[in-house]
């Protein structure tokens, strides 16, 4: 198994506690909402990436014969999720659709970053194309500043070895700040360790601390400022509040709908890092 990703990332077990237990039944009615029965498994993982990363065919290894397809709800965009067990544990797997970001500006997008954002999968899988690690990096570090649980697969590692192109997985998995596994999945070359690290990011032995880009320019500095702030105040422990804010910033109606509407109640008590200090106050939050 590769192990180069525990070198930059802490390892701590999930205190539990009564707030885990509340945000369950929430979580179970968000991904009730999103399509996803939960009663059957014990992590629900999601499988992200731009068209063409071999997510199809990661999904069809680890899932095999068990996995069905129908529709979003209320959308006609395709869903496949299947499931597989690993280590004692029952896993759910969404295949999401395709997509090169996530700002919502495709039905395909939309699905995709709210079930990362409100269906708060136990692990989100960034499948990328290793010959054309760049231009996926994109999509990855956008997920990154959604959800704090994901895994780099870096496929098609056997493409980019014929090119002689050669993945540092420790050192991406370093600057990222999440596993990075590199994988063949049309060979099945790399699976056992894939699921080695989703097990031990779903299961909160490993804590990712992913990498956020760091500095605003300054023209929207202050206004990101405040609108953090205001976001901090609403719900304290989300852990995306700097990309609700820049959402908001770039005119993101779904998003200051979302907010509007309380949608995120409930999200911000399953940070695992700040879970034993949560509250149990609904927050309101006005947006302008
Ligand atoms: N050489 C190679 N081909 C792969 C690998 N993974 C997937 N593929 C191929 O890449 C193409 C796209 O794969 P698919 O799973 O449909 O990609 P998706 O669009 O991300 O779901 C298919 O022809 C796969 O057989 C891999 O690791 N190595
Ligand atoms: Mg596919």
């Amino acid at each position: 198994m590769n192990t180069s990703a525990s070198t930059s990332l802490s390892t701590t077990a999930a205190p539990p506690s009564k707030v885990c237990a509340d945000c369950q039944v929430y979580r179970a009615a968000r991904l009730k909402k999103l399509g996803v029965a939960v009663d059957k498994w014990d992590y629900i993982v999601a499988l992200a990436g731009n068209p063409n990363t071999g997510k199809s065919t990661v999904f069809n290894a680890l899932t095999g014969l068990r996995q069905h397809t129908g529709n979003w709800p209320g959308k006609t965009v395709t869903r496949a999720e299947g499931g597989f067990e690993y280590a004692g544990r029952r896993f759910k797997l969404v295949d999401l659709p395709g997509t090169y970001s996530l700002l919502s500006t495709s039905v395909d997008e939309q699905v995709a970053r709210d079930f990362i954002l409100f269906g708060r999968p136990d692990v989100t899988v960034i499948v990328v194309d290793a010959t054309r690690l760049e231009r996926n990096l994109n999509l990855a570090l956008q997920v990154l500043e959604i959800t704090d649980r994901a895994v780099v697969c870096v496929n098609l590692i056997d493409e980019a070895r014929r090119h002689g192109v050669q993945v540092d997985d420790r050192q991406l998995a370093r600057d990222l700040g999440v596993p990075a596994v590199p994988t063949s999945a049309r060979h099945g070359e790399g699976l056992p360790a894939l699921l080695e690290a989703v097990s031990e990011v779903a299961s909160g032995r490993l804590i990712c601390r992913p990498h956020r880009l760091a500095a605003e320019p300054p023209a929207i500095r202050d206004a990101v400022r405040e609108l953090r702030a205001r976001i901090q105040a609403a719900y304290p422990h989300l852990p995306n509040v700097r990309w609700l804010a820049l959402r908001l910033l770039g005119g993101d109606e779904h998003i200051a709908e979302a907010l509007r509407r309380g949608e995120f109640a409930g999200l911000e008590t399953e940070s695992r890092l700040e879970a034993a200090d949560a509250s149990d106050a609904q927050p309101q939050l006005t947006v302008p």
